[in-house]
């Protein structure tokens, strides 16, 4: 067994920028050798990931569209990836939305339609993307989603988000259940606070990041590096023996009071 991915092909879903937590997992995984396939949600972000990606070297990687709301998207995506590859190996989903106004305040007036929304883009998707990339690994795989503490412990202003990485989380152990005979692998990853876009105008983020820097094990913030490389281990076959599990990538931060 190997950490290489020489010969396999992996869908990563939710690279918008270079901050992108995903795009640590397409360097990691490009690293080791993989074929990569980029989706993204909104038109904009097409251009931003065409020059990512002109920067791996080797062929070019295959990019599409796939908003999660829409069930005929995800399905048109895989069904365009089973024509263009035949078989992949894995999907990494790295994938969140809340209303801006949801993510500040108290959680109890968080509305019913904002409430939804956070759990379709949040937590669905990885349910429907799953069931969608199953018909593309009849030879297994491993799927591996980005979740957060606050789905674990109440964190000021995650709000609505946490409800919906609590999901995420549950759904990550139901599909692990379901998915298991047909020796595909899900797992998530519970990163610490990395300044992404989706992190952009969270209140005192300085103040969150300091605080991992004096009070984590390791005393320093996680970088999109050290997730990607677990990301890597968790869609190699060296980790073949996980399904259902957690791993926090937050420098230990979780196990202290
Ligand atoms: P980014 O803003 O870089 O990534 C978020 C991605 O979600 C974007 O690429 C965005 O694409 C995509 N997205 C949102 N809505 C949709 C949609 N309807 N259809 C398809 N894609 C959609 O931020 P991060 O890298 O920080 O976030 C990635 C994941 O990591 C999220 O699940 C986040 O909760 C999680 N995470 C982040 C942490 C952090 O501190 N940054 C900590 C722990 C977990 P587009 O704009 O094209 O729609
Ligand atoms: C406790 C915290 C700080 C407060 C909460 C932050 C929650 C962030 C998660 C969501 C995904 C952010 C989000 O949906 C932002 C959007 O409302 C506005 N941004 C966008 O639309 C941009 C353009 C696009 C690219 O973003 C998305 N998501 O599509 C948590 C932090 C310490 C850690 C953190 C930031 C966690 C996390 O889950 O991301």
């Amino acid at each position: 067994m190997t950490f290489s991915l020489e010969g396999k092909t992996f869908v990563i879903m939710g690279v918008a920028n270079k901050r992108s937590i995903a795009w640590g997992v397409a360097r990691s995984l490009h690293k080791a050798g993989a074929k990569l396939i980029f989706t993204y949600g909104k038109d904009r972000t097409e251009k931003s990931i065409i020059e990512l990606s002109s920067t791996l070297d080797g062929e070019p990687s295959i990019i599409l569209q796939c908003d999660v709301t829409k069930d005929e998207a995800i399905e048109e995506c895989f069904a365009t990836i089973k024509e263009k590859v035949g078989i992949i190996h894995g999907v990494a989903h790295s994938v969140a939305f809340a209303n801006k106004e949801e993510l500040d305040g108290e959680f109890v007036n968080t509305s019913r339609e904002g409430f939804l929304l956070a759990h379709n883009i949040s937590s669905f998707s990885l349910t429907a993307v799953a069931k969608a990339a199953k018909e593309l690994m009849p030879e297994g795989g491993s799927i591996v989603t980005m979740t957060y503490l606050g789905g674990e412990r109440v964190m000021p202003n995650y709000n609505v988000m946490g409800v919906a990485k609590a999901s995420l989380e549950a759904n990550v152990r139901y599909l692990s259940s379901d998915l298991g005979k047909d020796n595909i692998r899900v797992n998530a990853i519970s990163a610490g606070p990395i300044r992404t876009l989706s992190a952009k105008g969270v209140r005192d983020f300085n103040s969150i990041l300091k605080k991992i820097e004096e009070e984590a094990p390791l005393r320093r913030t996680t970088t999109p590096e050290e997730v990607g490389d677990t990301a890597l281990f968790l869609l190699s076959d060296m980790s073949r023996g996980i399904t259902g599990e957690n791993i926090h990538v937050d420098s230990g931060y979780h196990i202290m009071g």
